[in-house]
């Protein structure tokens, strides 16, 4: 069982041993966060220490692995707060605005790797022939109109009017609402890279139960919301953007909201009419 009490598949622990030994002994890194370990992970002292943190969710969407359905690795790359004093848990607590890299990489019917250094984000394809990334997608950006929303529409009883209203407007209850399909792969690289590439919107609300939803900060919605930025989108919590979100703890949660930016501005107001309704 992780942090999070989630079964951990094997493949988890995998991925996070050979993200693990790859990284600590290079001399770049002075701390490494992953959703995989309770601990923030520090640099043994038999290596040198670098200035930069990697954050990362070694397998996104484990529960699919065993189902042949793609899953992904989400990393994020931020720069020590102090030098002098690199390698403390504060030099991962920073803004996914302060990120100076992100990106992830999709294991599906190819394996992409798609990042972003605040210059345009890029994707790379595979070539398992030469074991290289070739760049196939230059400067993506997100397409106008969406075509897609994705959520697991079976929680809708838990989430707060605001959201309810969002999701009816989405699956065209109203005069207004937008010409968009649903698709829910249910693991979140997945879900996102198709957005990416046709336009649309992943929502992971909060719910009674789970106040700030699923999804983790640091290591998920952040690294996202980096690159959605890139690509002309946004991400959101509901009401703030998930970029100026200042993490508390390595392994906190968030509501996620990530796509085209009139879609999610738009669950913003309804979040905003919603708690206008219950102040009044
Ligand atoms: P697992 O790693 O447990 O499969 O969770 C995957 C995930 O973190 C993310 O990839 C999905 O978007 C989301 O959870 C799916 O959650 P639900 O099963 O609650 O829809």
């Amino acid at each position: 069982m992780n942090i999070q009490g989630e079964t951990q598949q094997k493949l988890d622990i995998y991925a996070h041993d050979i993200v693990r030994k790859l990284c600590d002994h290079t001399g770049r890194l002075c701390l490494m966060v992953s959703e995989e370990s309770e601990e923030v992970l520090t640099i043994p002292s038999r290596y040198p220490k670098g200035s930069y943190v990697l954050v990362f969710d070694p397998l996104d969407g484990s529960s699919n692995i065993d189902v042949n359905v793609s899953i992904g690795t989400i990393f994020g790359i931020y720069h020590c707060v102090d030098y002098e004093q690199r390698g403390r848990v504060e030099d991962a607590l920073q803004p996914a605005r302060d990120l100076v890299a992100a990106g992830y990489v999709l294991y599906g019917a190819s394996t992409m790797l798609v990042y972003s250094t605040g210059n345009g984000v890029h994707g790379f394809t595979l070539n398992p022939e030469y074991g290289e990334f070739l760049l196939s997608h230059p400067f993506m950006r997100l397409p106008e109109p969406p075509a897609y929303y994705s959520v697991n529409a079976s929680y809708y009883s838990r989430w707060s009017p605001g959201v309810q209203r969002f999701l009816d407007w989405l699956e065209g209850k109203s005069a207004d609402s937008p010409n968009v399909s649903a698709r829910y792969i249910g693991s979140l690289v997945a879900d996102f890279h198709r957005n990416l590439l046709r336009g649309g919107i992943f929502c992971y609300p909060a719910e009674g139960q789970r106040k700030d939803g699923k999804l983790r900060l640091l290591y998920e919605a952040g690294p996202l919301a980096f690159l959605i930025e890139q690509a002309g989108g946004y991400a959101s919590d509901g009401r703030r953007p998930i970029l100026d979100i200042v993490p508390t703890h390595p392994h906190q949660r968030v509501a996620l909201f990530v796509g085209n930016r009139a879609l999610v501005e738009r669950l913003e107001a309804f979040i905003r009419q919603e708690e206008g309704a219950l102040a009044s």
